[in-house]
């Protein structure tokens, strides 16, 4: 089965292929599609909708969608879907601004998790939406350098590494990513059974 991907972030892609073995899944940069879409839902799932929506539109094909976040408990949850807008520039430039928000915050007040909602929008108009999540501690220096986004400073007490230090198969084990594709891919194959 093809499965179009509609994201732009290279490091979800990536994760995304590693996870979604079996299926044939394809880039944007694959069928040509360069659009920007404004992500005006006010949940995950509604953001993941309007992307996947937006591009099966375009493409004619079946295609999955990631809205994802970081929700920080001393922040009362921001960034959350806002994580990609926290501020301007690079990655590196939105984990400064976390690491000097949480400046002097105890250990015990650093809780965080991600959130990752996946569409999947049919060409025919049926749409459905899968959840993960994957908790963590913020921790107060970088650490690491594999991942993307927040993963340097997201710690995994079970590993007692950084997301960013884990090797990737082991951030596709436990990732609210893996989660909620394997949520997915339990869908898919039962769509065929
Ligand atoms: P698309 O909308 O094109 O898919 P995006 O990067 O704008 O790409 P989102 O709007 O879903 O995606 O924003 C996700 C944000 O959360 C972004 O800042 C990521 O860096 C961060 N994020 C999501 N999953 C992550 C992960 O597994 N590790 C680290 N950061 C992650």
């Amino acid at each position: 089965m093809n499965i179009l991907v509609a994201t732009k972030n290279k490091g979800k892609l990536r994760e995304i292929k590693s996870i979604l073995t079996g299926f044939n899944v394809l880039g944007l940069d694959d069928v040509g599609i360069d659009v920007d879409i404004e992500e005006n839902g006010t949940t995950f799932e509604e953001n993941a909708l309007i992307k996947a929506r937006e591009i099966s539109k375009l493409s004619g094909r079946v295609v999955i969608s990631d809205d994802s976040g970081l929700e920080v408990d001393f922040l009362n949850g921001a960034p959350g879907i806002y994580s990609a807008r926290y501020t301007e520039g690079s990655d590196d430039d939105r984990v400064n601004k976390l690491l000097s928000e949480l400046y002097n915050v105890p250990q015990e007040k650093r809780g965080a998790h991600f959130t990752c909602a996946i569409a999947i929008v049919y060409p025919d108009g049926r749409e459905y939406t899968f959840r993960g999540e994957c908790y963590g501690i913020i921790d107060t220096e970088k650490k690491g350098e594999n991942g993307f986004g927040y993963d340097p400073v997201f710690y995994v007490e079970k590993y007692g590494k950084t997301l960013a230090e884990v090797d990737a198969e082991v951030k596709n084990k436990i990732s609210h990513r893996c989660i909620a594709l394997k949520k997915l891919k339990e869908f898919l194959s039962n769509q065929n059974a």
